[in-house]
């Protein structure tokens, strides 16, 4: 099972979207296993977007990510980095295909609503910025055994 880190942007909290983004996640059949509404200090917000420090959209992006809160989330399942990317679709609102959450929510480039880790890498990487030890929980759910085929002794 795989943990990404998603986070519901300021421009998502604040057009009151948390739930109908959440839901999505929830109706695909990712557990939530970690959740916390914040305001994300600058130094955090920096480290989270290091790699894209020498990129001219970056102070902005740096100003938009702590401007108002915003909805962290560590999301598990088979998959579940690259479903939660496939889900989020392309980088900008303007390109981004309809189905997706920026195709569905947004038009804006830059305010697009959420980041969701880009590998398993940048997963481990960015769920511990944002969680601490025992923040992200492993519990099992009711529905387990019909969101997944357990048939052959793992998840399918
Ligand atoms: P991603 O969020 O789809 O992984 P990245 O290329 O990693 O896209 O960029 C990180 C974030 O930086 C984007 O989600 C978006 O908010 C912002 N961003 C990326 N490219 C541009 C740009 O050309 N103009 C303005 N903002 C951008
Ligand atoms: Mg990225």
């Amino acid at each position: 099972m795989e943990t990404t880190l998603i986070i519901l942007k300021p421009d998502a909290v604040q057009r009151g979207l948390m739930g109908r983004i959440l839901a999505r996640f929830e109706d695909k059949g990712l557990q939530v296993v970690g959740c916390k509404l914040m305001k994300i200090p600058p130094d955090l917000a920096e480290r989270h977007y290091e790699a894209h420090k020498a990129k001219p959209f970056y102070p902005g992006l740096v100003k938009f990510m702590t401007s108002a809160p915003v909805l962290v989330l560590a999301l598990r399942g088979n998959g579940a980095i690259t479903i939660a990317r496939n889900m989020m679709g392309a980088t900008f609102g303007s390109k981004a295909a309809p189905g997706t959450i920026r195709g569905d929510f947004g038009v804006s480039n830059s305010f697009n609503l959420i980041h969701g880790s880009d590998s398993p890498e940048a997963a481990t990487k960015e769920l511990s910025l944002f969680f601490n030890p025992g923040e992200v929980l492993e519990f099992g759910r009711a529905i387990d055994p019909w969101v997944y085929d357990f048939g052959g002794g793992k998840p399918e």
